[in-house]
């Protein structure tokens, strides 16, 4: 396999940590082992997670006031995919690449499979664009797109959205998120109820073109770009948009889509107590923000909706919703921020599995409050750290991927191989 980080060198810079991460290691088994939890078998769950990567996460975000570039973007989605492999091979917890069309739609899709395929990595869900225009295109979403006003504009993003599909199709991907910006910026602007029924009708024409074994997200979001009001705000409308669809279209968390307090642990619950919920994105957020580094800002939310998703899997062990990190990297070097943000994820998911479950069931049954919030605090204010190394330890990755990946010299390599060009940004912003 294809790798732009020597792993003999890799492999040197792990052993100068190895002795103390095996020491770390056997002393939390040992503390473990005290309430009942065999390591090794927590061990072998963290090796085994993963979250996607958006293509557009390795490209440097920015505000609507400005975008200040890195240094050495990526200006396509090959040298997208180098960083993505970058990403993967020391945190060993990202071999998906989720891919925004048209952002990165690839001129000879097989290519671009092979490209992935010799770094390990494949295509997790498709990411369909009506939110903006694009060259050539015949109809304006200015005034939305899936629910527009005017047939042929609903029409055009209905083939969009098909042509993602297809191309996926030729990818290896198994499902298309659809993500859509309509809405209105004055009270009256739209008739809440006949967008609504244009929506159901647009996605119900892409959903009968999916194939047997794909699966459609619907992803909600409480505002922006409109400001008023926005067709699929909330889970409940995502809910009852996947309901009325079919039994493969489900709902998306992206959780910074909701209003700063607003449950999204409880939102979790209820949307896979009536089997929709299909997937997430994630990150985090402080105001009405969207997209800060996952677990930056509120970690104990990120571990609760984790003790969700784990309890749902003791129920059921096969259920697997996708998982993609969905954040915009304005003041950090997006490969390093995807590294530390896929570790935090994994964390809260790790940190989840030493939820003692029985005991918690008793304590809510005997409405002993205390103890119950208590025995989720003892889970997520342990130090899963050595669990995290000794993962990626084995699997091949770095210790400490952002030391490793600052020693390697990889930004200072690709600053000069990817000289900047003034007139492409090579990535949203989003
Ligand atoms: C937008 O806020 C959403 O999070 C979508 O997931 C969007 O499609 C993605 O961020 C790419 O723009
Ligand atoms: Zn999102
Ligand atoms: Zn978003």
């Amino acid at each position: 396999m294809k790798q732009l980080i020597d792993q003999n060198w890799l492999q040197e810079h792990n052993a100068k940590q190895e002795a103390a991460v095996i020491s770390d290691y056997n002393a939390l088994a040992e503390k473990l082992e005290r309430s009942g939890i065999k390591i090794d078998t927590i061990l072998e769950q963290a090796k085994q997670f993963t979250v996607a990567v958006p293509s557009w996460g390795v490209g440097t975000g920015g505000t609507r006031f400005a975008r200040f570039p890195g240094k050495g973007e990526p200006r396509n989605i090959f040298e997208k995919l180098d960083d993505c492999s970058v990403i993967q091979l020391l945190s060993q917890a990202t071999p998906a690449v989720s891919l925004h069309i048209p952002w990165d739609r690839p001129k000879d899709p097989s290519e671009l499979r092979q490209y992935a395929e010799q770094y390990g990595l494949h295509f997790d869900a498709m990411n369909s664009n009506t939110f903006q225009d694009q060259i050539g295109q015949e109809e304006s979403y200015k005034f939305g797109s899936l629910t527009h006003t005017n047939k042929a504009v609903r029409e055009q993003a209905i083939a969009h959205n098909i042509d993602v599909v297809e191309l996926g199709q030729k990818l290896g991907s198994k499902a298309l998120t659809v993500w859509v910006g309509d809405g209105s910026n004055f009270p009256g602007q739209q008739h809440f109820k006949n967008s609504f029924t244009h929506y159901l009708d647009s996605i119900k024409a892409v959903y009968n073109s999916l194939p047997d074994d794909w699966n459609m997200l619907l992803e909600h979001k409480i505002f922006e770009p409109a400001f008023y009001s926005t067709v699929i705000q909330d889970w409940g409308s995502s809910y009852l948009a996947a309901k009325e669809t079919g039994e493969r279209c489900l709902s998306l968390v992206d959780l910074g889509h909701h209003a700063p307090n607003v449950n999204i642990e409880m939102i979790v619950s209820r949307l896979a107590q009536f089997g929709k919920l299909g997937g997430f994105h994630f990150n985090d957020s402080k105001y009405g923000d969207d997209d800060l580094d996952s677990g930056s800002i509120n970690p104990y939310q990120l571990f609760l909706i984790f003790n969700e998703l784990t309890d749902i899997r003791v129920q059921d062990p096969s259920y697997s919703p996708f998982y993609m990190l969905d954040q915009s990297h304005n003041v950090t070097d997006p490969v390093e921020s995807l590294m530390y943000s896929a570790a935090e994820v994994q964390r809260a998911f790790v940190k989840s599995l030493l939820v003692d479950r029985n005991a918690l069931t008793q304590y809510q049954e005997a409405n002993d409050a205390m103890m119950a919030q208590a025995s989720l605090k003892q889970a997520y204010n342990l130090d899963v750290e050595p669990i995290l190394q000794m993962a990626r330890l084995q699997a091949g990755g770095a210790i400490d991927p952002v030391s490793c990946y600052r020693a390697s010299g990889y930004r200072a390599a690709v600053a000069k191989a990817r000289p900047a060009d003034p007139n492409k940004t090579g990535s949203g912003i989003v």
